[in-house]
This record gives structure tokens, sequence and C-alpha cells, in this order.
């Protein structure tokens, strides 16, 4: 697991700067109705981790293996992402994660196989929600950061 936790300390100490420099103005905006702002995708990863933060500690834990789903687009919805200060979102996005990447240098090696199961889904081991994670943060960051390049 502490390769994983490098990578991502990695992603936050390339995109942490980046996403400080951006102009805090063009940050609200939304290119449709139904479509988020990039300070909604921000708290949507904000979403992610504090769902993810509950899966990696109770997997390790092996009480609650069964986690429920999250709507979304509800929770950006009820959340009003759109009138937090950029810095704010940034501030919270960076030392959440930084706070899962210790987490997940904490997971003992036999629980990286703990059965997950989410939602309706079949269940997967805690390793694979660990790198979905990644994979998803991965995901919205090029959202965010590509288009101001
Ligand atoms: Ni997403």
């Amino acid at each position: 697991m502490k390769d994983i936790a490098q990578e991502l300390r990695s992603i936050i100490a390339m995109a942490e700067p980046r996403l400080s420099r951006m102009n805090h103005d063009d940050m609200g905006f939304k290119p449709a109705p139904l479509e988020w702002s990039k300070k909604e995708i921000l708290g949507h990863l904000i979403d992610s981790a504090a769902n993810n933060h509950q899966r990696f500690v109770r997997a390790v834990n092996k009480v609650a293996a069964q986690f429920p789903t999250y709507n979304q687009n509800e929770w950006v919805r009820i959340q009003r992402h759109n009138e937090r200060p950029w810095p704010s979102l940034v501030a919270l996005w960076s030392a959440y994660n930084d706070h899962l990447s210790h987490v997940i240098e904490c997971i003992p090696e036999d629980a990286e196989s703990s059965p997950c199961n989410i939602g309706k889904e079949d269940p997967v081991p805690l390793d694979f929600v660990i790198k979905d994670y990644l994979r998803h943060l991965r995901h919205h960051l090029k959202d965010i950061l590509d288009e101001q390049a």
C-alpha cells in the first residue's frame, strides 16, 4: 500500500499548485445547466474522498463491509459547492487526500483483500477500491486541469 500512498502524494503535489493558480472567478461557471462547474467537480472529489475514507477504514476493521453507494448528483446539489470560495475547496481537497495517503499507508497487508460490498455490486477486494479511487481522482482532475493548460 506504500506505493499507492506515494502515488496519491504525487498527484496532490502535481495538482495542488496548479489548482491554486487557476482564476477563481471562472471556477463556478457551468457549461450547461446540468453540467458541473469546476467547483462542483472538485466538490465531487471531496465527496468521493469522504465516502472512500469510510470504506478504507471500515474494511480494515472488517466490521461493516457493506457500504452504501452515494448519489453523486444529489450530493453536489445539496452541498452547493458553487457557493464555496475556490481556495477553500482546494485546501480541503488537498488536506483530505494528504490524510487519505496516510490512511492508505496504515492498511495492513492482510486487509488488502478484505471484501467490500458497495451497493448491489458483487464484492471487490479493498485494494481494488483504493486503486479505483485513484483512477476516479485522476479522471476528474484531468477535466479540471487540462482545459486551462
Ligand atoms: Ni465522478
